[in-house]
């Protein structure tokens, strides 16, 4: 349900700890370029978030304005939009902090991709890891965001943050915080992995083979459609024949969502197709609409100073937004402010 008492708005955002996938921009900034101009829409490369595991220094600034470069290349427009990256706005660790004292350890311990992460090395990883679910409430609840468009992947983390919006408001008897609707919708809400359909496509998967990268090349692109592991049989007649093959259904369902389109089309499209059929045909639609993207990012990503100018500008609007509702959070909470 949507809370209908706050402004409509648009929050989302995404790591730069690799370079951006197919799954990225599918599940996320495609549909987010779509929401714009339909209403008051932020979007952020959250920078605090990649260091929840370790990144190179002298990588992070580059794969911050690459990511910058993405959703630029993808249509975002600087002046319907606000692009900014999260470090440059302080009030998201300061608020993360109040909600970390909201959240419960209990709610962040059935966190799956938490433990998807840690795996069974969880004694090692950083406490950020851990903590990050509380970070990314405060990203929305900073702007009182209404709507957080995610895939799928990310929809447990938007249920969290409306738990701790509720609490706060129920602990400190206040209706301050919205209580946010994750936007999950289309064929593309869980692109997957390449070579194992039941696993996420992921920009720090371990081979490069898993996944499509925005700026691979044509070859590369039809190189590892030809080399996705598939089952033996060809598409079936109609889409309940994909149920139990996952390889086969992340294929039709990616071509559908580049070709803003739905499986059942594809199917109807391509009924009882040989992959060596269906894999070329999926990897020039993949290079037709890649391919402009792609080059948009590399011209974008000759010109850094420009796209950090981009970067301070979306900073200082966001931060004419976040950092009212910081300082209301703490008249609320009860924390001194002298000035
Ligand atoms: N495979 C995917 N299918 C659909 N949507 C996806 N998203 C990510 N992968 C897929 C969506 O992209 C947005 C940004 O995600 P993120 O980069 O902040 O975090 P993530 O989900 O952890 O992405 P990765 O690629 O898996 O990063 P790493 O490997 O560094 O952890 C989100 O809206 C997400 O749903």
């Amino acid at each position: 349900m949507t809370d209908t008492t706050f402004t409509p708005r648009v929050f989302s955002g995404i790591k730069p700890s690799g370079g951006l996938t197919l799954g990225n921009y599918l599940g996320a900034i495609k549909r987010f370029v779509g929401m714009q101009g339909q209403m008051e829409t932020i979007y952020c490369v959250v920078d605090m978030h990649a260091i929840t595991v370790w990144q190179d220094p002298k990588e992070l600034a580059n794969m911050t304005r690459e990511v910058a470069a993405g959703y630029l290349a993808a249509g975002l427009d600087p002046s319907q939009s606000i692009l900014f990256n999260q470090s440059q706005v302080a009030a998201h660790a300061e608020l993360g902090w109040v909600f970390n004292c909201v959240a419960r350890v209990g709610w962040m311990n059935r966190m799956t991709q938490f433990k998807d992460k840690a795996g069974s090395n969880a004694e090692k990883v950083s406490l950020g890891l851990y903590a990050y679910p509380s970070l990314m409430a405060a990203d929305i609840l900073l702007y009182h965001a209404t709507h957080v468009p995610v895939g799928e992947d990310q929809k447990q983390h938007v249920e969290l943050t409306r738990d701790i919006a509720a609490k706060f408001n129920h602990d400190y008897k206040t209706d301050f915080f919205p209580m946010t609707t994750p936007v999950i919708e289309g064929p593309a809400m869980r692109i997957m992995n390449l070579r194992d359909g039941t696993k996420k496509m992921s920009k720090s998967g371990e081979s490069d083979m898993e996944r499509i990268n925005m700026t691979d090349d044509a070859d590369k692109i039809a190189k590892k459609f030809k080399k996705a592991k598939t089952d033996p049989e060809p598409l079936p007649e109609t889409v309940e024949g994909l149920a139990d093959r996952p390889e086969a259904r992340n294929l039709v369902e990616i071509y559908a969502a580049l070709d803003d389109t739905t499986p059942e089309a594809v199917i109807a499209q391509y009924p009882g197709a040989g992959w060596g059929t269906f894999k070329p045909a999926l990897a020039d639609l993949a290079v037709a609409k890649l391919a402009p993207i792609s080059e948009e990012m590399a011209r974008l990503m000759d010109d850094p100073a420009e796209i950090d100018r981009i970067l301070a500008a979306g900073s200082d609007k966001a931060r004419a937004i976040a950092e009212p509702i910081l300082k209301k959070t703490y008249d609320i909470v009860g924390l001194l402010r002298s000035s």
